[in-house]
């Protein structure tokens, strides 16, 4: 968070309305509060209500929300499916406008550049990594958005600076402002089915990324799967702005792609080996070689060197809960990618190791694991956890041996035992969850870092027993 907080006081002199005091609800909340326009806050627990110290909450189910400047509505609160929340439609109603965080940062910053980047799975790596390119300091930037920082957290930037933004479905349908200069759509899978009335309005919320463009605009967009390959396609014959083909599996004239540990950039007229893959050992993978291929194209577009993007596209950290390796105990290797909430980003994470003794489960998606099933040959042994786990079961039955552990520190401690017995030089416990968390966890972070602890009390066994 920064000290200088973006002005709203544009807004004027009418209350804004909030629901939900989540991480969006409660940065908008202080960024109006501190530009000194009234606040009416109001989320349906009451302990979050609580914890909103010094906000002014307003039951906004029985507030009059025809006096309200703006509704602003937490990505995800849902204001068409399944059904809209009982007070959006309300402020439906009442003929309020309904926008999200991201609104209105583009009206208070409106000369500033915006980058941003939407997709299925790799969204937060792009994102961090086209922060990690533009690192050096040659361009003031500000990253945020679904990554888990709030947009009006962030700093002002004025013309000088971009901010890089990670959009999801739920922000980009809500999102009425176009913005973008250069829109980023990595790749199309299915997830969120629920909110959007199924793949067809998932797939126009995705597309609004690019709504608005014009010709000095560029779509930076994965051709790897076929739903993103026609949204592609379709934007380059309309030819409002330029587009730029991305993909991790074959050449594609003009646009920036992987062959052969390299990424080739042909977009200017000329295939040009750019960045050595190899050398990026936190981007692992053919799904992470088409992160890279849309994080370079995005800095180029953006005017950076080759050079630089050479330079820096190798030093990448890495993010935490994306195929994060955390430790490596008596010959194994713990991995993890809790942030793998769908069976797409699971199979990427599969796909990257062998002898895996794989922790997955939660709260279950509409579009269950089939995505995953040509990785389950790298699987040795399945634990499963949370709601989902039966039905897990029920799919890996007779492919994969699977235990039902129920809970994330048991799957470890069955995991880490089983792997022991096998003897497996080289065992990989990979926690890819391929299922949302919030059955047993607050979010994927706190699924993640309960995972971390469970292998540092194991460490801490290991170290007492070897004393
Ligand atoms: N709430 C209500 N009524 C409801 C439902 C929720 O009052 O019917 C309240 C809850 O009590 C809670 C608040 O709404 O206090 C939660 O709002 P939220 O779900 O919008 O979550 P935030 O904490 O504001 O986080 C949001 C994004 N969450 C979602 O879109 C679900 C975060 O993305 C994002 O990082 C954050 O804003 C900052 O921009 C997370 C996410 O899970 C990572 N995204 C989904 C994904 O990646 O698949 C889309």
């Amino acid at each position: 968070m920064s000290a200088e907080r973006i002005d709203l006081s544009f807004l004027g002199d009418r209350p804004v309305a909030i629901l939900g005091l989540g991480k969006s609800g409660l940065a908008t909340a202080r960024a109006l509060s501190s530009s000194g326009v009234e606040v009416w806050a109001w989320d349906d627990a009451a302990d979050t209500r609580q914890a909103a110290a010094g906000l002014p909450i307003v039951d906004l189910a029985q507030a009059d929300l025809r006096a309200c400047r703006l509704f602003v509505l937490s990505p995800g609160i849902p204001h068409q499916y399944p059904r809209p929340h009982p007070i959006v439609a309300l402020a439906q109603k009442a003929g309020c406008e309904i926008v999200c965080d991201v609104d209105l940062l583009a009206r208070a910053q409106p000369d500033a550049a915006y980058f941003g980047v939407t997709g299925t799975n790799g969204k937060s790596t792009v994102t961090s990594l086209v922060g990690h390119i533009f690192s050096g300091g040659e361009r003031p930037t500000q990253l945020g958005g679904n990554l888990g920082i709030p947009v009006l957290g962030l700093a002002p930037l004025g013309r000088e600076g971009a901010y890089v933004l990670e959009l999801s479905s739920y922000q980009l349908e809500l999102l009425s402002t176009p913005i973008f200069t250069i829109a980023v759509l990595i790749n199309l899978g299915v997830d969120h089915l629920d909110r959007h009335g199924g793949l067809d309005g998932y797939v126009a919320a995705k597309s609004r990324i690019f709504r608005g463009q014009r010709g000095q605009d560029t779509a930076i967009v994965g051709v790897d799967d076929n739903q993103t390959s026609a949204i592609y396609n379709y934007l380059k014959d309309q030819g409002s702005q330029t587009t730029i083909p991305i993909s991790a599996r074959r050449p594609v004239a003009g646009g920036v792609y992987a062959e052969a540990g390299w990424l080739i950039d042909d977009t200017g007229g000329e295939a040009v080996r750019a960045v050595s893959l190899a050398a990026a050992v936190n981007l692992p993978g053919s799904h992470n070689a088409q992160n890279a291929a849309a994080a370079y194209a995005v800095a180029r577009v953006a005017g950076t060197k080759r050079e630089t993007i050479a330079q820096r596209i190798p030093t990448y950290p890495g993010l935490a809960h994306r195929q994060e390796a955390i430790a490596e105990i008596d010959g194994i290797t713990f991995v993890n990618d809790s942030k793998a909430t769908n069976a797409e980003a699971t199979a990427r994470a599969l796909a990257c190791y062998e002898a895996i003794y794989w922790i997955a489960g939660g709260q279950g998606k509409a579009s269950g694991i089939t995505a995953l099933e040509s990785e389950l040959g790298h699987i040795r042994h399945a634990y499963l956890i949370g709601e989902a786990a039966e039905s897990m079961a029920a799919a890996l039955e007779g492919r994969v041996q699977v235990t039902i552990s129920r809970h994330l520190s048991t799957a470890v401690r069955q995991a880490v035992e089983q792997a022991h017995a096998d003897g497996n030089s080289g065992a990989v416990v990979l926690l890819s969850p391929a299922c949302a968390s919030w059955d047993q966890f607050a979010n994927f972070e706190a699924r993640g870092d309960a995972f971390r602890a469970a292998i540092s009390r194991l460490a801490q066994g290991a170290d007492e027993a070897s004393t």
